[in-house]
């Protein structure tokens, strides 16, 4: 059995199943992810391209010549795009990521756009630490840059974690700009991954679909619903796939069964309070030297320096 059908087993047979949010990502998963970033109730790509557009000059200037610019993710967003046509004088743009064709082919694209760039992918799951490549310039400084609030799918101690990583990937005087989302009224959240076009419920079961693809699972897309609930107290939306009727799954050789009504957890989207976020920051090691954030303060981009 494959590692992944291992991962997927094991948190089937947990008391409460979960899948983790990185099975959302296939072929189809990643376009319907596309089409989330632009349906009208999902604000946070907006908020997040607003304050990248507004501050890239002052950005730039803290992030300084020559630095090495590491990013956690495989670089094809626009975010990063805004941020590269502003940093003109790069040692290396580094995009980690662990899926190899995403990869490959955003770093192509980002070479002919960015003809005298020096664009290193590194091939890594960067939940846990990796060696970084050696550019031919040499860099003044790293700065880890993790947009999109990908920060907010991982628990708590997953998320120091990764933070940790960061703060070692960024070294001695090293820096993070991440973007992180803001708790704010619960309708909004709610509204966000509750759209009306119903295409974030298609991403939540296209996971199912994914799994039957590519690990010949037997989910019967037609027997789960989405849902998404904002938990307030615990600032974080819990999304999850629940069963229509009691029924039995294949996953490999092992038979999962569901009550009527019962859940799979697919992901948990943490939304910080500045003070919140600040504290994490400095338990992994970093200081929070700049907060930007969108005229309607849904969204935050940080930077944080190594103490
Ligand atoms: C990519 C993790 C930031 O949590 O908002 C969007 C994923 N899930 N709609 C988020 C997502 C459902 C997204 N992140």
């Amino acid at each position: 059995m494959s590692i992944e059908m291992q991962e997927i087993v094991a948190g089937l047979k947990q008391p409460q199943k979960t899948i983790s949010p990185k099975y959302f990502y296939d072929e189809r998963g990643s376009q319907l992810f596309d089409k989330i970033t632009e349906l009208p109730e999902y604000y946070l790509t907006d908020a997040e391209l607003e304050i990248m557009r507004a501050n890239v000059d002052e950005m730039a200037g803290l992030v300084g010549k020559t630095a090495s610019l590491i990013e956690f993710g495989s670089g094809s967003s626009l975010k990063t795009r805004i941020l590269l046509e502003h940093l003109d004088d790069l040692a290396a743009y580094v995009p980690v990521d662990i899926s190899e064709g995403h990869l490959w082919s955003s770093a192509r694209q980002l070479r002919a756009e960015f003809p005298g760039l020096d664009v290193l992918p590194v091939v890594a799951d960067f939940t846990r630490t990796f060696s970084l490549p050696t550019p031919t310039v040499m860099p003044l400084k790293n700065v880890v840059y993790f947009p999109g609030s990908t920060i907010g799918n991982f628990e708590h101690d997953d998320a120091m974690n990764l933070l940790r990583v960061m703060h070692q990937e960024a070294g001695d005087g090293g820096a993070m700009l991440i973007g992180v989302d803001l708790q704010k009224d619960a309708h909004i959240i709610q509204h966000a991954y509750n759209d009306d076009a119903g295409v974030t419920a298609e991403f939540n079961l296209n996971m199912l679909r994914h799994l039957n693809r590519s690990y010949g699972t037997n989910f019967d897309l037609d027997s789960f619903e989405h849902s998404a609930i904002y938990d307030e107290d615990e600032g974080r939306v819990v999304i999850e796939l629940v069963s229509q009727a009691e029924q039995t799954v294949e996953v490999g050789n092992t038979e999962i069964e569901l009550a009527d009504g019962e859940t799979i957890l697919t992901e948990y989207s943490h939304k910080y309070t500045l003070a919140g976020f600040a504290s994490m920051a400095e338990a992994a090691g970093f200081t929070v030297a700049k907060v930007w954030t969108d005229k309607e303060e849904l969204f935050s981009v940080q930077y944080c320096t190594r103490l």
